[in-house]
């Protein structure tokens, strides 16, 4: 996987003030951090794409084959004639899984990329020919309008990928309130979420042998030179992927390998060796904690499905409090890699949890 980081031609007028801001202040503050949502230039996406398919990122295999084994049972438990809204759709790699168990009587992809979300809308319209399809251009971190043609279907939110670890816990919980806001009362929501597990599995995933995150990781400070003028020397910063076990999360880091001074859009800055700054955070959960969070979001966890390693969660809860929902982990007995499966064992809970 190797791009030619510099010979994409950027036109200046285009660049992101929201960039410019978020690097310059970034670097300014200590210690120094970049969001993590910056990453996905055009470069980046296609990195992370690479990044998915890698052996040791067991996340969206693991995801996708958990979905296929429980897409008929999240049907079933959330009835027909839903319209599926997917919350930062990217490139839609799991939504076929969803979209054919479910049968939706509307698919409602939302994203703040235009290019992905009619390249996505354009791939799906060809897979589901007779299913209403409207694409929202737009940033699902505020409440939106969804299209009126959906006004009077009870609605499915699907948010996977364990995007919402990117999120510090009350970034997250506000996420969570503002989809049950875009959604409505009523309303259901499929999540993916990354679980807390060995440190062994989580690092190499992190920071896979052939170097990809590596390069994603860097591809932040080429993103930096390319849009915002700048003249940091990538070759004397490192990628460091490290585990937060007080916090739970991934840490992704760009270190100094050696003191290095450079200037970003009219901004002069110094580090020194050793010195990093801040990429990513990549929160994991464990089940009661995911329950949690989700009750803080105004959420009610209704059913819940690990693998059988519990590398990974897919959690389906209803809008609303109901501390009367209980909800109980299935562990799903094998992956399957296709999207019917046999009737489940059921859904008869063993013993009541809640949160
Ligand atoms: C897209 C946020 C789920 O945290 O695992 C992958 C991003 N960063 N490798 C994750 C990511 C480094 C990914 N999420």
């Amino acid at each position: 996987m190797l791009l030619n980081q510099n010979d994409q031609s950027v036109c200046f007028a285009e660049v992101d003030p929201a960039f410019r801001r978020d690097v310059l202040t970034g670097l300014a503050s200590r210690p120094r951090t970049i969001p993590a949502r910056w990453f996905y230039d055009r470069a980046g996406s296609e990195l992370f794409e690479a990044i998915t398919a890698l052996p040791e990122y067991y996340v969206s295999r693991t995801e996708r084959a958990l979905l296929c084994s429980v897409a008929d049972e999240v049907a079933a438990l959330a009835g027909p004639g839903r319209a599926i809204v997917e919350f930062g759709s990217g490139s839609c790699a799991k939504t076929p899984v969803l979209l054919s168990a479910a049968n939706p009587s509307a698919y409602v992809p939302i994203d703040i990329s235009r290019d992905f979300l009619w390249a996505s809308a354009r791939r799906l319209s060809h897979l589901f020919p007779g299913m209403p399809l409207h694409p929202v251009e737009g940033d699902f971190t505020r409440t939106l309008r969804l299209p009126s043609a959906i006004e009077d279907m009870p609605r499915l939110g699907f948010f996977p990928g364990s995007t919402i670890g990117n999120l510090l816990v009350p970034e997250a919980v506000d996420l969570l309130r503002t989809m049950a806001a875009t959604l409505g009362s009523g309303s259901m929501l499929l999540i993916g979420i990354d679980r807390i597990k060995d440190p062994s599995l989580l690092l190499p995933a992190y920071n896979d042998a052939q170097g990809v995150t590596a390069a994603f990781n860097l591809n932040l400070l080429h993103r930096i030179n390319r849009e915002l003028r700048g003249s940091v020397p990538v070759d004397a910063f490192r990628h460091v992927a490290l585990w937060n076990d007080d916090e739970a999360r991934i840490e992704m880091h760009l270190e100094a390998t050696r003191d290095v001074d450079f200037e970003i859009a009219d901004g002069y800055f110094s580090m020194t060796r050793a010195e990093t700054i801040h990429t990513e955070n990549s929160l994991k959960y464990g089940p009661r904690d995911a329950r949690v969070l989700l009750r803080a979001g105004g959420w009610s966890p209704f059913a819940a499905w690990e693998d059988p390693e519990k590398l990974f969660s897919l959690i389906l809860a209803t809008a609303g409090p109901d501390p009367s929902a209980p909800c109980l982990y299935q562990q799903v007995d094998a992956l399957q890699n296709h999207a019917k499966l046999q009737p489940s064992q059921g859904f008869e809970l063993q013993s009541a949890m809640s949160t």
